[in-house]
């Protein structure tokens, strides 16, 4: 096959994060059907029930576990269990995140730790926990998933955006301090993606029209639509695979164009 062994995970260990449903799940299934070994974690019992359910329904029989990932001890926790129980995890996704749409004067700053918590503490806690053992292994690739705001801000998100641009240089240290061992740690960057994070964006209206907020995304994305989780499934896929080994310390925007358009003139 050439060139497209390169882009096999084939006996490979992935661990996603945040991964019952969403952009983690769609991203999940693309590992399983590249060959990997899935295993996710979520805060919740009944959700971890759920996301099981859901990868069997895809043929996948994908290992869940309890934890949160802002609990530096449980996460600990978990990724022993998974080396005992699964294997060393090849393949890290820190996808678990949060988001608050309050104007800043109006958050309080224990809101605004609660999102930086998930958002950038989490993605230290857990890359941490894995990267010994892929040491050990002698590779790995660590995949954060940052957003638009790595690089943009907006009204109401200043906490999202303060640790999505942090995590973004999370990752650039991340490659730059153990990129000798191998580790290859690179950001995804989704555009606007219809998941139930950005539901309320979606909305339609009382009178039957779309939401303000999704004809305006409408208009700034040149792809003129919202992004589908299956967009992030290739890159994530090639991000985890032997097909970017050289590739480091790169966050990988798959928008639909957002990020090079200025916008819409004037008619
Ligand atoms: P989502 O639908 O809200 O899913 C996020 C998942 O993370 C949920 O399963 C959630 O569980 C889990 N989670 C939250 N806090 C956690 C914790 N402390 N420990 C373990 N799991 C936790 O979000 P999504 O849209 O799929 O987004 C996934 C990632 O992509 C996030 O990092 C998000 O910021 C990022 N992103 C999303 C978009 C977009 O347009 N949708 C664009 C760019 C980036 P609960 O249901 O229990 O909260
Ligand atoms: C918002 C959105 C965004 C997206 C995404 C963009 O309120 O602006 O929720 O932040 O979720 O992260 O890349």
């Amino acid at each position: 096959m050439g060139i497209l062994n390169d882009f096999s995970l084939e006996g490979k260990v992935a661990l996603v994060t945040g991964a019952s449903y969403g952009i983690g799940f769609a991203i999940a299934t693309a590992y399983a059907q590249a060959g990997a070994t899935i295993v996710f974690n979520d805060i919740k019992q009944e959700l971890v029930d759920k996301g099981i359910a859901a990868y069997k329904e895809e043929g996948i029989e994908a290992h869940g576990y309890v934890c949160d990932v802002t609990d530096e001890d449980a996460v600990a926790g978990m990724v022993k269990k998974i080396e005992e129980e699964v294997g060393v995890i090849d393949i890290l996704v820190n996808n678990a995140g949060i988001i608050k749409r309050i104007p800043m004067l109006e958050m309080s700053a224990d809101q605004f730790r609660q999102v930086i918590d998930v958002d950038l503490n989490a993605p230290f806690i857990v890359s941490k926990a894995v990267i010994p053992g892929m040491i050990k292994k002698g590779h790995g690739k660590i995949i954060n998933i940052c957003s638009m705001m790595s690089e943009l801000g907006r009204e109401t998100v200043s906490a999202y955006a303060a640790a999505k641009g942090g995590l973004k240089m999370l990752t650039r240290n991340i490659a730059s301090e153990y990129g000798e061992f191998n580790i290859q740690c690179n950001g995804i960057g989704p555009g606007y993606i219809a998941t139930p994070q950005t539901a309320p964006l979606r909305e339609i209206q009382p009178d039957g029209s779309r939401h303000p907020f999704d004809q305006f995304i409408i208009a700034k994305t040149p792809a003129a639509r919202w992004g589908d989780t299956a967009d992030l499934q290739g890159p994530a896929v090639f991000l985890a695979s032997d097909a970017s080994n050289f590739v480091n310390g790169h966050v990988l925007y798959v928008d639909g164009g957002i990020l090079a358009y200025i916008g819409k003139q004037p008619q």
